[in-house]
């Protein structure tokens, strides 16, 4: 099998998802570290343009998004007790990775959070962050409530959440996709010393981050991206097993060409042929004049498939 490489940096919260996932899956993988502001000339080859992180590579395919990237990962491993709750878990997944990331998001971002996140940071790197951020969400910001209305929505959630968990996971004694969703955002705060006393009250909250905590990363070797752009260039992508346009989603048909770009922050559009678009999935094939022949592959929901190049 070809190792899954994961384009990603320490920090990023939605790559914590997903190094956590590896480590409770037990599936090896390869890790690239890549910049946490653009440019990322060796990646954007692969990706085609999406930059959000962070990016999952398996050979010639590309999986942008952890929604897809979980259960790409979850086919790999066999991990379907992962979504053995069905439509409760994946919601609350999805719940956690767009409500509350914003929540969490806004409580970084209060002054004495931020001063904590950044302070490692020189005045130069901070303000080539701030720009790129703000190029990210231009027109669509990512934090929409006020500090205070964050900190209230989040002592409020780990409130409810020491009540329900008893020694468990969100839906028992094993831990389903919404855990990983849940996870990163509370890792996320629990990280910057500016948030320690939110928590200091909550034993099972506490509790329930070390047992998440305890996945750890599992087992993977650092390679860099010039290595991982050319395992892409060298591979042919593999089409999804249950490729189909299903028509009652759209007007399109396979080999159209079209646009992918996701519908919130960072819509920046992948340009390609219509390999597949069905209720979980889009994927896209594209040439790029470096990366070669690329199979680049979406969740359906929170991306806009547009018709043209
Ligand atoms: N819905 C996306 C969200 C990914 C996301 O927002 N990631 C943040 C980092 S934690 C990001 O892309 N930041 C800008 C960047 O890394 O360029 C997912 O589930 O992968």
């Amino acid at each position: 099998m070809t190792t899954p490489i994961l384009h990603h940096y320490p920090p990023s919260l939605f790559s914590e998802k997903i190094r956590t996932l590896f480590g409770y899956l037990g599936v090896e993988w390869q890790s690239v570290i890549i910049a946490p502001i653009m440019p990322r000339p060796h990646l954007m080859p692969l990706s085609g343009g999406y930059r959000k992180t962070p990016i999952l590579q398996i050979g010639a395919n590309i999986y942008c998004d952890t929604e897809i990237i979980c259960r790409r990962l979850a086919a790999l491993a066999s991990g379907q007790t992962l979504y053995a709750n069905g439509f409760a878990a994946e919601r609350v997944a999805r719940w956690a990775d767009t409500e509350l990331f914003r929540t969490v998001v806004a409580l970084n971002f209060r002054p004495e959070a931020i001063v904590a996140q950044m302070s490692q940071m020189s005045q130069a790197d901070l303000e080539a962050f701030q720009k790129d951020r703000a190029e990210l969400s231009a027109g669509t910001p990512i934090v929409t409530v006020d500090p205070a209305s964050a900190e209230a929505d989040f002592c409020g959630l780990l409130e409810s959440l020491e009540a329900s968990l008893k020694g468990q996971f969100l839906f028992g004694s094993n831990p389903s996709i919404a855990d990983f969703s849940l996870y990163h955002c509370l890792w996320f705060v629990a990280g910057n010393e500016a948030n320690k006393s939110l928590f200091e009250p909550w034993a099972e909250v506490k509790g329930y981050l070390a047992r998440m905590q305890a996945f750890g990363h599992g087992t993977y070797s650092e390679i860099d991206a010039e290595t991982a752009l050319k395992v892409g260039s060298e591979m042919e992508p593999v089409r999804p097993a249950n490729a189909r346009v299903d028509a009652h989603l759209c007007g399109f048909s396979v080999g159209n060409a079209v646009t992918v770009a996701p519908n919130d922050y960072g819509r920046i559009p992948v340009a390609g042929e219509l390999v597949s678009l069905c209720d979980d999935e889009v994927a896209i094939e594209r040439v790029d004049d470096v990366a070669g022949r690329v199979m680049v592959h979406f969740p359906n929901i929170g991306f806009e498939v547009k018709a043209g190049a």
